[in-house]
């Protein structure tokens, strides 16, 4: 049989890797990286390489489904894609008559790339709620930089540099595609590397310098390093004098952060808080990586992220080759998260007002950020500030992948009505009233953009869906023509070319080339003559935040819950607690049906000093109970020299093969959703108390 070859990108990861499918007798046959790739020069990892076990499981839910019976049972019918369709239409439409339509929200995980087109479908309907969990992902970081800057603190440029400081940040297993071939660039350059994590991750142990802290203290340590900068007149004068504003208030706030002072609250000694910042400061250019989930999963978030961007500031990395870049996706307005989507700046104001999250976020009305779950529960279970009746998910599994899983699997329940959009049964599923099979990526045209520096790239479908499994953008297409939404798009061909008219060509023009890019552009800020703040420069001090009720000058805030700020509770769970570390095997709860990635890491494993598992007389590979105020989650012990003895790692997304599995493995069962960070409404889910229990043999 012929094969055929077909260039496209992964969406297995936010990496977006290319990848060449090969296709015989139209189905995917083997997968390899595409050495033309710009960002990932050939590199595939197993969970890319792994997609014809995800495309042909037998498993995957290749109808759409209807509940019967009991609604909290989980029993499903299949049904034709009329019918469901129409009863989703039907539901939302009665919702919308009863409550308005904002009691309709549509939500995203991680983005699988969906969230312009729910945005628009949402604008049409009239509700401003669109969810997903920006606010635990690059949300606080997005809004920490670009109320300081202007722009993101999102495109690091490694190959260039001479130092990095990865903070909170395992590229290696979170974003190989996007940075690894970089970083290694700058390495092989010659590049300092400094890595801030309570972890020893392979990038740690390597460091030449590795600050491991105490968990959720980072806003004492980048205070400190910027101490140490200006303290020692390494910051550059220059670009201080003419490009930013506060500076000297900002000098007399960091006299307090001392390294000595902050040795005894980060657990970072005092010399290498010196010796790190110094390197930092002095090598020139220099670039600030921050992860994307562990900067911005802590009750402080918002200072954590306004404090990284400080420091690149300051040493003169702004939009600097080597530094912290500020690049636009060639599609701008209508890129991933582009403003043409935002769905509450296409309605009238009113009903924009209404967009959960913004009476209480005051930035959150002014950036094209999606409404956090955390401010969606309280309106499902309490009708506040208004009700919401309905929710459809688009690959999502809250009930794992967010905080405090117990709530939030009895917030799904007090809904009227709940239909997802997943490839396999999940604990979200099964709650569900109606579950629509979506294609898989290598079985839908897209484009992707988002995060790719100043990158577009082209998505080509390699084969057609396994029937009846259906592209998302035409379940939103056959749900807007059942509801009546004529303004909506009417083919995918017609949704795509109006995401690339900002380029000037059609998607089928645009397969043929398969990528553009926008050429990099240096010190934006020169040529316009002023950063895009309020001040027009990079608000140091920002006292226009004070007239939104937000501190000018990032705070630390002891982690609620930990052994400064609750010295009774540390006495009981003796442990500090952080979670989710990424594995290169699995995305988040996602991958672990999948037989090849499943075997590489079959359990949940507690990472934990031997010394501390000594004390508690548990031995390697024992399965003990992990508990926190809130559950205990069941989990076994593997040793790790490379973690401080009094805290503890743990990874989060398994739950499937176990019977109530997401009660007993899922180690969101254990984590909290409050208190929330005032500004970004980030999660503490990276620092919390615990202690291991002994299971009864
Ligand atoms: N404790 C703890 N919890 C965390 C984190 C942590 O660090 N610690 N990290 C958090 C972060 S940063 C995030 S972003 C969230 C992520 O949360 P989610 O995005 O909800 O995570 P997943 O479990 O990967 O994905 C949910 C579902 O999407 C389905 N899926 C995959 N691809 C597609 C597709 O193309 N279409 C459709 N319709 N379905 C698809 C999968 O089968 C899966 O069931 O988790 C958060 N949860
Ligand atoms: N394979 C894989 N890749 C992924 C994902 C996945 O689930 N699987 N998820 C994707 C998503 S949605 C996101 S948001 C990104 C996240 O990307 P990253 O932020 O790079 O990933 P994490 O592993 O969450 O966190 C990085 C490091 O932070 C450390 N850390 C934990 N607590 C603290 C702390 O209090 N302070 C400091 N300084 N460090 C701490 C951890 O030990 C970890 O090594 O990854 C993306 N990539
Ligand atoms: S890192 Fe793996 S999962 Fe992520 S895009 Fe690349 S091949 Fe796909
Ligand atoms: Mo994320």
């Amino acid at each position: 049989m012929a094969t055929t070859k077909v260039k496209t990108i992964c969406f297995e990861c936010h990496s977006r890797c290319g990848l060449v499918l090969e296709v015989e007798g139209g189905r995917v046959t083997a997968v390899h990286g595409d050495k033309d790739h710009p960002h990932s020069h050939g590199y595939s990892c197993p969970k890319g390489r792994a997609c014809m076990e995800i495309i042909y499981h037998p498993d995957r839910i290749t109808t759409p489904l209807i509940k019967v019976g009991d609604r909290r049972g989980s029993r499903f019918e299949k049904a034709s894609w009329d019918d469901a369709l129409g009863l989703i239409a039907e539901r939302l439409l009665a919702s919308r008559e009863q409550w308005g339509a904002e009691s309709v929200v549509f939500g995203a995980g991680t983005t699988r790339g969906m969230a312009p087109y729910i945005n628009r479908f949402l604008a049409l309907f009239g509700s401003p709620n669109f969810m997903a969990p920006s606010n635990m992902s690059g949300g606080p970081l997005a809004l920490g930089s670009a109320t300081t800057t202007g722009f993101g603190l999102v495109d690091p440029d490694y190959a260039n540099t001479r130092c990095m400081l990865l903070w909170a940040h395992n590229p290696e297993n979170s974003w190989p595609g996007l940075y690894l071939y970089d970083i290694n660039q700058g390495l092989k350059n010659g590049a300092t590397l400094i890595v801030v994590d309570p972890r020893g991750t392979r990038f740690a142990k390597k460091a030449d310098h590795w600050l491991r802290l105490r968990p959720g203290t980072d806003v004492a340590l980048v205070l400190s390093f910027i101490h140490v900068i200006i303290e020692n007149d390494l910051y550059d004068k220059a670009f201080v004098e003419q490009w930013t504003s506060g500076f000297d208030r900002l000098r007399k706030y960091v006299a307090d952060f001392a390294p000595e002072k902050v040795e005894a609250v980060t657990w970072v000694p005092a010399g290498q808080i010196k010796t790190a910042a110094t390197v930092f400061a002095t090598a020139r250019p220099a670039v600030v990586g921050p992860g994307m989930g562990g900067v911005c999963q802590a009750n402080d978030a918002f200072d954590l992220t306004r404090g990284l961007t400080i420091l690149a500031a300051i040493t003169g990395n702004l939009e600097v080759p080597g530094g912290n870049l500020n690049c636009t996706p060639p599609t701008r307005r209508r890129s991933c998260y582009g403003s043409d989507y935002d769905a509450p700046r296409n309605l009238p104001p009113d009903q924009a007002a209404k967009k959960l999250g913004a009476d209480i976020y005051p930035l959150f009305g002014l950036v094209p950020i999606p409404c956090p779950p955390q401010a969606v529960w309280p309106a499902i279970t309490e009708g506040k500030p208004y009700p919401v009746k309905a929710l459809g998910l688009f690959a999502n599994n809250s009930v794992c992948a967010y905080p405090h899983s117990a709530k939030v699997r009895s917030v799904l329940q007090h809904l009227d009505f709940l239909f997802s959009v997943d490839y396999f049964h999940t604990p979200t599923t099964e709650l569900a009233d109606v579950i629509l099979p979506p294609a898989h990526w290598s079985e839908r045209d897209d484009v992707e953009d988002l995060l790719m520096k100043n990158h577009l790239f082209c998505q080509p479908k390699a084969v057609e869906p396994v029937p009846e499994c259906r592209d998302e953008k035409e379940i939103l297409i056959g749900l807007a023509q059942k509801m009546g939404l004529t303004e909506y798009w009417k083919s995918v061909t017609e949704i795509l070319d109006y995401r690339l008219e900002p380029v000037g060509m059609t998607f089928s023009e645009f397969k043929k080339i398969g990528v553009f890019a926008n050429p990099v552009e240096y010190r934006r800020y020169e040529k316009m003559g002023r950063f895009r703040t309020p001040s027009g420069k990079v608000e140091l001090y920002a006292e226009y935040l004070t007239g939104l009720g937000i501190a000018p000058l990032p705070v630390f805030r002891e982690p609620d819950e930990g052994p400064v700020s609750q010295p009774e509770l540390y006495e009981e769970y003796p442990l500090i607690l952080t979670t989710g570390g990424r594995n290169i095997v699995y995305y988040h709860s996602s991958h672990r049906n999948i037989p090849s990635l499943r075997k590489k890491a079959p359990d949940p494993e507690l990472q934990i000093h031997p010394d501390t598992a000594a004390d508690l007389g548990v031995s390697e590979g024992e399965w003990v109970f992990l508990a926190t105020p809130r559950a205990k989650v069941e989990i076994k012990i593997r040793f790790f020299e490379e973690i401080d003895p009094r805290v503890v790692h743990a990874p989060h997304g398994f739950w499937y093969g176990v019977e109530e599995g997401w009660r007993r493995l899922n180690i969101n069962m254990v984590t909290n959703d409050e208190p929330l960070c005032p500004v970004t409404a980030s999660v503490p889910i990276k620092a919390l108390l615990c202690r291991v229990e002994k299971m009864a043999p």
